[in-house]
């Protein structure tokens, strides 16, 4: 181990629950993304065609093999005890429901709430959840969350993705979902599918657009609900950024500049845009690089980072991600905290930030 103080929290990790892998593999290869189609061979993994319009690309229309490490809590223990990892909060992976019509959306995100309950609650304190919302329907939404909060305490927040009801988060309609979410304390952890400038990334497979596109997104479905007064009318709702909160710990000074000098905009808000960047936001670690980290803590405080893996994502190639082969991107992410110098910092980062926000304790 590496002698953290008090064990680890994964706050970034995804599992397609088995439920929802059966929903994939029945929309099956003449569907539209997303679908899980039979590999080539009776013996071949499953392919896994996932990302908005990676099927047109010919760099990488057969999508990707998907096995065991995607959708099995057991696969996923297993990785957690090879890297040292003594809690993962679990979220599905992107993209979510959005693709479904509302009604199905809504059904389907009680039942995954439900599974995702039940695998915390047999997991002897291993597993937490961030669960999942059909934000095709506001107002179901806001049932779920409700719901959650009274028969669910192992979820301890939800995931979203950019689209909101279909307009983006910074649409109005989503007002009461804020409202709700604040109300109780359910964390929003935002993270990025569809991609930003996507017309810049053929022939490229999938990195630049996970390397690029996801960032951007973040950052532009960020910078847009500051912009919309959302904080300002729920100053108790929390988001945590995936992939360390994309450019925004970067361009932070740009943002506020930027605003500050187009009065419209600077009149609309209460404070400095950075001030939310500090107040509503936490960040995870997911970025593979110490001085990113160093901006994150620049700007917002190292009180406000959370470990995190993007497990399954990112595996060893070939079946060492269901050999117990170390996973590069896990170690280097842990190299980037260790990379800081500072034990306390790591600590904070490795277990007590998120330990603290989310109300996880030792069992
Ligand atoms: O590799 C990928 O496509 C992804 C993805 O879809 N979602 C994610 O969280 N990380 C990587």
């Amino acid at each position: 181990g590496r002698g953290y103080q008090h064990g680890c929290i994964d706050v970034h990790t995804h599992c397609y629950l088995p439920r929802y892998m059966d929903m994939l593999r029945a929309r099956g290869a003449t569907s539209d993304v997303p679908y899980v189609a039979a590999g080539a061979t009776p013996t071949a993994d499953e392919r896994y065609v996932i990302l908005p319009g990676e099927d047109k690309d010919s760099t990488s229309a057969i999508g990707r093999p998907i096995g065991e490490e995607y959708f099995s809590v057991a696969e996923k223990l297993r990785y957690m005890d090879r890297h040292g990892i003594d809690v993962s909060v679990l979220s599905l992976a992107n993209p979510w429901l959005d693709f479904l019509p509302a009604d199905d959306a809504v059904a389907m995100a009680t039942l995954l709430n439900d599974d995702l309950q039940e695998i915390s609650s047999d997991s002897s304190g291993r597993i937490y959840g961030f669960g999942v919302l059909p934000t095709q329907d506001v107002a179901a939404a806001c049932k779920e969350v409700e719901r959650m909060s009274k028969s669910a305490d192992k979820v301890r927040g939800v995931i979203l993705g950019t689209s909101g009801a279909g307009k983006g988060l910074d649409d109005p309609t989503l007002d009461p979902l804020y409202e709700s979410l604040a109300a109780h304390n359910m964390p929003v952890f935002l993270h990025p599918h569809y991609g930003l400038g996507n017309e810049h990334y053929a022939n490229t497979g999938h990195s630049l657009f996970l390397a690029l596109g996801f960032p951007f997104e973040t950052t532009m479905a960020m910078s847009r609900l500051i912009l919309s007064g959302a904080f300002d009318r729920h100053p108790n709702l929390k988001f945590l950024l995936a992939h360390a909160g994309g450019t925004l710990p970067f361009l932070s000074g740009r943002l506020d500049s930027c605003v500050e000098h187009d009065h419209e905009m600077c009149d609309k808000l209460d404070k400095p845009f950075s001030h939310y960047l500090k107040e509503n936001c936490y960040y995870d670690s997911v970025i593979y690089h110490t001085p990113a980290l160093k901006s994150v803590i620049d700007m917002v405080g190292a009180d406000k980072l959370m470990f995190g893996t993007d497990n399954p994502f990112f595996p060893p190639p070939g079946k060492g991600a269901r050999s117990g082969e170390e996973w590069v991107s896990t170690s280097k992410n842990m190299d980037a905290i260790d990379g800081l110098g500072d034990k306390k910092i790591a600590d904070d980062i490795i277990w007590g930030n998120a330990a603290r926000v989310l109300g996880i304790d030792i069992e």
